[in-house]
């Protein structure tokens, strides 16, 4: 992995970045990416589980899903590629990090300005009242969770195929590619819409896209560097370069 001699220079006396992630940054902790040979979705279809129809056919399978997920969430730690986004927070004037992530792990990280695109899957709410549930408990012989106010399902608070983000969040992402001079995408594979045009939104804009990933994705050809590497090793590096010169 070469860095060029333009994005040093840039990282040099950059002060605004937008940083867009995806499940590749949280491989490192321990967390299956979705698509892929070891993805999450290599044996099961996305249709299947991730939309509202699929919730209301099966609640019990898509809450087992989510179960599983949310103890292995619970389980793993952040990695240097986390720690390097809440280093580079303090290091940039402008910094606005949006997040395809439902794992909680930039928060966990100490990241402050985050924008989480694609909701959080250690919340939950009810699909008739819309009370939000902090830690819902899924157990064997419930297998799934009711509403205590109403007795309406409660379902996790993520966006599902088909369904709008939250309320003002991806208006908030797409001010921040807007006007940012650096634009880093890491470890998405840049399939899912309207997250995987914000790098465009940010080139259209005049900003510098870099993209950090393991493998080249559908994005490659129209952003202006890949680093090909893993996201814990490539961005410390970044970080090393930015504080070189504003000790
Ligand atoms: C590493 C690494 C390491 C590994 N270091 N890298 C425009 C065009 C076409 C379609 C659409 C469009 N607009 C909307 C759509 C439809 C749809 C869509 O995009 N479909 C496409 C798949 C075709 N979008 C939607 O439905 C969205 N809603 C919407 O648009 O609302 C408006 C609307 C409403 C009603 C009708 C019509 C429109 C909602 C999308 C919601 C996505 N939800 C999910 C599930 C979240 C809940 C959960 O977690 O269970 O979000 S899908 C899943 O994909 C998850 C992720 O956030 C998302 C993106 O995946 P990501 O993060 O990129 O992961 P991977 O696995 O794909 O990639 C990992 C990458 O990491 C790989 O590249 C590896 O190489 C790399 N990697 N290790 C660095 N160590
Ligand atoms: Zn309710």
């Amino acid at each position: 992995m070469t860095i060029s001699i333009k994005l040093r220079s840039l990282l040099q006396r950059v002060k605004s970045i937008c940083v867009l992630t995806g499940a590749g940054i949280s491989a490192e902790s321990g967390v299956a990416t979705f698509r892929g040979v070891d993805g999450l979705w290599s044996k099961l279809k996305p249709e299947e589980l991730a939309n509202f129809d699929a919730f209301m056919r099966n609640p019990e399978l898509v809450w087992e899903w989510y179960n599983y997920r949310r103890q292995i969430v619970h389980d793993v730690k952040p990695n240097p590629a986390h720690y390097a986004l809440v280093r580079l927070e303090e290091l940039v004037k402008e910094f606005t990090l949006v997040t395809q992530n439902v794992d909680n792990l930039h928060f966990r990280a100490g990241s402050k300005k985050v924008l989480e695109l694609h909701g959080n899957i250690e919340r939950s709410y009810c699909i008739d009242c819309g009370k939000f549930v902090e830690n819902v408990e899924v157990t064997t012989e419930k297998k799934v969770p009711r509403c205590s106010s109403c007795n309406g399902l409660i379902r996790p608070d993520v966006v599902w195929f088909g369904e709008m983000l939250p309320e003002g969040v991806f208006e908030a992402a797409t001010e921040a590619a807007s006007q940012c001079e650096l634009f880093l995408t890491i470890g998405t594979s840049a399939v899912v819409y309207p997250a995987a045009g914000l790098p465009m939104t940010a080139r259209n804009q005049g900003a510098y896209i870099v993209e950090v990933n393991t493998e080249p994705t559908e994005i490659s050809h129209t952003v202006n560097e890949t680093l090909l590497g893993k996201a814990g090793e490539v961005l410390p590096q970044l970080i090393t370069i930015l504080e070189e010169t504003r000790k």
